[in-house]
């Protein structure tokens, strides 16, 4: 070996392990609680998952024969709309993650304790095809179902077959469905059969009525959800030949609120001792684009498909650094997980680029849903709603001998 190679051989390592040393500083970076809450949910300082966050085996060619120069060879864009499950003690994501190439794909990231030291295994995820395979899949929703399997709904994207030949964006969306025992090993079962396009379609965690349960979100485009009312209710016969034969709209969208032009289902609901607790994205159009905002909302416990409370409005919406990313001014949510003692974490992305938790508990989660105001609809059932707070807090404050 000659000098010159030697030493280039030497600072070719160094700086390999420099990229593993600083990688790892942002893994193992402790979180925390983020000062000021309204009570209902703590936000956390750092993002839980990046694109930075992602291997870097995925990403660089390490030999310095064929990357003499060390440059990133395949360019991750962002990791965001994660699955959650509680797995062997661990808080397991199924995250999206998606290339600079546009393509999203599934990748597993786990931590120990839920809001740090996230980190991906070495492999994503290589989903089986289908016959008619997709181009894209993105925002899987898990289910561990009654049956004993862990079900993963997603979107599976394709061209549109009727689109004009110039037309190179129009797109369908059917729910794509996967199921393991050991989120190692995956089986692919035929998509959804369902009469319009579908996104956001979430399996419930019980059988009801002796059936699979199914939320979805009927759309008559890629985009547009038009005459599609809201997130729908279908029992399912068979989830290895799944079909929508009946669809109910059940949380339904309406005009001037937060979900006026979209919503869509979150994970699946959280069952409570008040009822089975939702969480789910409402979007609404302004002069900056759509904003995609969290909402909660409650279903019964003997009819999971009927709306028993929801307060008015968001339950979090985009703020600070969460507002600014590939697609601005989205929060969405597709996972959260809940530990015996009540704690919940919810895992959001923000702006389609990064994932972020925040936590609350059960219980403060259903008091805010069933004593937050429901949307009386207009400006003047709103005051009402202040007016009334107000003469019981002056009442209280008095009697507390508390000035103001
Ligand atoms: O870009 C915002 C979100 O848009 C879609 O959600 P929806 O179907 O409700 O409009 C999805 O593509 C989602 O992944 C994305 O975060």
């Amino acid at each position: 070996m000659n000098t010159a190679k030697s030493l280039n051989m030497k600072s070719y390592k160094q700086r390999v392990k420099q990229l593993f040393e600083e990688q790892e500083k942002l893994l193992s970076q402790k979180n925390e609680i983020r000062k000021g809450n309204n009570g209902i949910f703590q936000r956390y300082k750092n993002p839980v998952l990046t694109a930075a966050h992602t291997p870097l085996i995925w990403r660089y060619d390490f030999d310095s024969e064929t990357n003499p120069a060390l440059l990133e060879r395949i360019g991750m864009n962002g990791a965001f709309n994660s699955g959650a499950i509680k797995w062997d003690g661990k808080y397991v994501l199924i995250v999206r993650v998606e290339g600079n190439d546009r393509k999203s794909f599934f990748a597993v990231a786990e931590s120990p304790n839920g809001v740090d030291n996230f980190r991906f295994r070495d492999y994503p995820i290589s989903l089986p095809d289908v016959e008619n395979p997709e181009t894209n899949v993105y925002d899987m929703r898990l289910t561990k179902h009654d049956d004993g399997w862990v079900y993963g709904l997603f979107c599976a994207e394709r061209k549109d077959p009727h689109a004009a030949p110039e037309d190179l964006s129009s797109a369908t969306a059917s729910c794509g469905i996967v199921r393991t025992k050991d989120l190692l090993t995956w089986e692919r079962l035929p998509d959804l059969k369902s009469k319009s396009q579908q996104r956001n379609v979430v399996l419930h965690p019980e059988f009801v009525n002796g059936k699979y349960a199914l939320y979805t979100r009927p759309q008559d485009g890629f985009i547009d959800a038009g005459s599609g009312g809201g997130i729908g209710w279908a029992l399912i016969d068979d989830m290895t030949n799944a079909e929508v034969k009946d669809e109910k709209i059940i949380n339904i969208r309406r005009y001037h609120t937060i979900k006026e032009v979209k919503n869509g289902e979150g994970p699946h609901p959280v069952k409570t001792s008040k009822g089975w607790l939702h969480l789910a994205h409402g979007v609404r159009g302004c002069a900056a684009g759509l904003r995609y905002v969290l909402y909660l909302y409650m279903t019964g416990l003997d009819d999971p498909a009927k709306v028993i409370a929801e307060p008015a409005g968001h339950f979090m919406a985009p703020e600070g650094e969460e507002r600014v990313g590939d697609v601005s001014n989205v929060l969405f949510t597709n996972g959260w997980i809940v530990d015996e003692d009540g704690t919940i974490y919810i895992y959001y992305a923000s702006s389609d680029t990064r994932m972020h938790v925040a936590t609350s508990t059960v219980d403060q989660l259903v008091d805010y849903c069933l004593n937050t105001p429901a949307d009386g609809g207009r400006s003047k059932t709103s005051v009402d709603s202040i007016i009334k707070l107000t003469d019981k807090n002056k009442e209280t404050l008095k009697k507390l001998q508390i000035s103001f």
